[in-house]
């Protein structure tokens, strides 16, 4: 279970709302989660503090020098963070809910946030364990990354979301796109509620709900419903392909 997470980053005020708004806010408040900035620059000797430089070869850009990169890792490992490095990056493995809760339960995470064009590759070979990609569009650095995989691991630590089942139930629809919802007034600009969800009927309602994720997943996601889950007998006509996730 997720208990501290420390990121390596040159702009630790990014991490400002992640510590006290919403999910995230409200798991580091209770003590449940512990996270800590490192920035590169504060481990720079010279008097300019650079933490960037030209690549060799050219090209546009600038490089993350390696040296203020590696002690702000060997500092944070030295105050307890974990000694597995995570580089954010877009080379990385392609993060999915599967990964996700794999993560969300290793102990600390020690993430590493790259700008510019990229950092040293030699800084990647000596301290580097793995890299992970939230999707394939470009951002401009880590940070907004390790935003993503912090609120989606640590909404999965049990006593973070208000009902638990919620979280559960998320690693069997994960292959599948949620059913709509509806909240009072029953009819809304001349809009009603669909009438299964006012039958009172139970089974009327789930069989519904499931129907029509079912219908919303073939139409707009029929990359998620080739890939049957695991709960599903609906989908089992599909071939299932071998996952991978070796997180
Ligand atoms: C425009 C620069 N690109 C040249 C082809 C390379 C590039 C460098 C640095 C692209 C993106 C970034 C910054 N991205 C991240 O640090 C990052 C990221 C991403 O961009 N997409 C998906 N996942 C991630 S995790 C970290």
């Amino acid at each position: 279970m997720l208990r501290r997470i420390d990121i390596i980053t040159l702009f630790p005020e990014w991490f400002d709302s992640v510590k006290t708004l919403g999910l995230t806010g409200r798991a580091i408040d209770q003590g449940q989660v512990e996270l800590k900035c490192w920035n590169p620059r504060d481990f720079t000797d010279d008097p300019h503090r650079s933490v960037d430089d030209r690549p060799y070869g050219g090209g546009p850009g600038m490089v993350m020098r390696p040296e203020p990169l590696a002690l702000a890792i060997e500092a944070a490992q030295a105050n307890g963070a974990a000694s597995a490095v995570t580089y954010l990056s877009p080379q990385g493995q392609l993060l999915d809910q599967a990964g996700i809760q794999a993560l969300s339960k290793r102990s600390q995470w020690l993430l590493l946030c790259g700008r510019y064009e990229g950092i040293d590759e030699r800084l990647i070979e000596a301290l580097v364990d793995e890299e992970l990609s939230i999707g394939d569009y470009v951002l401009s650095g880590g940070e907004p990354a390790a935003w993503v995989v912090m609120d989606a691991a640590i909404r999965l630590l049990p006593g973070v979301l208000g009902h638990p089942e919620s979280a559960e139930q998320d690693s069997f629809s994960a292959g599948r796109l949620d059913h709509p919802h509806y909240t009072r007034p029953s009819t809304w600009r001349g809009r009603a509620v669909p009438p299964a969800l006012v039958s009172g009927d139970h089974g009327l309602i789930e069989q519904w709900r499931a129907q029509i994720a079912a219908e919303r997943t073939k139409a707009r996601r029929p990359d998620l419903w080739a890939r049957p889950a695991a709960s599903d007998p609906e989908a089992s006509d599909v071939p299932p392909p071998a996952p991978k996730h070796d997180l």
